[in-house]
């Protein structure tokens, strides 16, 4: 017997949860005003965040999947891609479709059951939410491929969740995009739980990032807590894929701060005090400490910041309640490019018809 293949599996992390650097940082670790701005987004996304869960909470949101404890993941990525890369999410990316341009209040209308919410214009080649689960790496796949065929130097990334890597679309992505050398970057938001099945009971294999070896691509675990990690890596693998087509699979280990969506209760099967245990790695309170000890925020900084946030949370609010309904025929404005004969039928028979439907 002979070894024909030894295999690794990369860690990286900066900025530990006591808010210490190691010993080899990336320039992003002491870009102070550039972390500072992620330090502001990351808070804005949660208080956003809870405010949905509020909003939900009273019937004025439909089912919402909640994003606490995993900002770091979704600012970090939406930080390090640029604007001309194509964006292909899942229903957990809030903080990154709002650095793509989507606003706030159109995230609210998504989850309120608005399907102008899923129409992003402002980058209008990223593809729209993706709900089923693990879908989006294949269409992934598909949009770097012509990318390569049109020989343009950008990339694809998608991001998909711990429980989406078990299905076989996602093996037949990173397949695919390995043999045919596709410029695509897999990001899995490794939030330790699919809905009620956590990452254990999931899957056998130690890491998540190894199921990219099987493809012949390389696959990385990156600490989701530390935003300078998330950006980091994420920026050189984009980098990588768009000057060589290399794909790369990156695990984000980070932490679900709540339940699944507002339709969950996760206190019947997570375990007691796991989820306050990793709380002490959040992502927000450590980057904050580290901000701290370099003199560049404090108290007063952090109370005006919560000032503006709140506000800002207010306004979108109002923006989102505002928005006039949706006219009852758009129901049929969505899934075809042509309508076919039988729906226009059924479109023209309700247009108009608001005032009598909604009484
Ligand atoms: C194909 C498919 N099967 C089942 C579901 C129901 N479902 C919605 S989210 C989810 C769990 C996904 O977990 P994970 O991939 O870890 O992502 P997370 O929600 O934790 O971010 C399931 C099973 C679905 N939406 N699509
Ligand atoms: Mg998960």
């Amino acid at each position: 017997m002979k070894i024909i293949e030894r295999f690794e599996v990369p860690y990286y992390q900066y900025l530990n949860e006591n808010s210490e650097l190691a010993d080899e940082i990336p320039p992003l670790a002491e870009d102070l005003p550039a972390l500072v701005k992620l330090y502001e987004l990351m808070v804005l996304v949660r208080a956003l965040d809870t405010k949905a869960i509020a909003l939900q909470r009273t019937g004025k949101l439909g089912t919402y999947p909640s994003t606490r404890g995993q900002e770091a993941v979704f600012v970090g990525i939406g930080n390090a891609m640029d604007k001309k890369d194509i964006f292909v999410p899942y229903y957990r990316d809030m903080g990154t479709l709002v650095q793509r341009g989507v606003k706030f209040s159109q995230v609210l209308l998504y989850w309120g059951g608005d399907e102008r919410g899923n129409c992003f214009t402002t980058n209008s080649e990223d593809f729209p939410y993706s709900v089923p689960v693990g879908s989006q790496p294949l269409h992934a796949t598909g949009a770097a491929y012509a990318i390569k065929y049109r020989k343009e130097p950008r990339a694809v990334l998608t991001v998909c969740g711990d429980g989406a890597t078990s299905q076989g679309d996602f093996y037949e992505a990173l397949n695919v995009a390995g043999a045919w050398k596709l410029p695509v970057v897999f990001v899995v938001c490794n939030n330790q739980w699919a809905i009620s099945v956590s990452r254990e009971v999931q899957t056998a294999a130690h890491t998540i990032a190894q199921k990219a070896i099987a493809a012949g691509i390389p696959g990385e675990q990156v600490d989701g807590n530390d935003i300078i990690a998330v950006q980091h890596r994420t920026e050189l693998a984009l980098e990588k894929a768009r000057a060589t087509q290399q794909p790369c699979l990156l695990e984000m280990v980070c932490y679900r701060q709540h339940d699944h969506t507002t339709a969950d209760d996760a206190s019947r099967y997570e375990p007691k005090n796991l989820r306050e245990a990793e709380w002490k790695k959040e992502p927000i309170t450590r980057l904050q400490q580290y901000l701290i000890k370099k003199g560049v925020w404090n108290e007063q900084a952090e109370v005006a910041l919560q000032a503006e946030c709140a506000k800002e949370v207010e306004a979108v609010v109002q923006e989102y309640l505002s928005a006039p309904p949706q006219p009852l025929e758009s129901m049929f404005d969505y899934l075809y490019a042509e309508l076919p004969d039988a729906y226009k039928d059924q479109r023209n028979m309700l247009k108009g018809t608001e005032k009598i439907v909604h009484g």
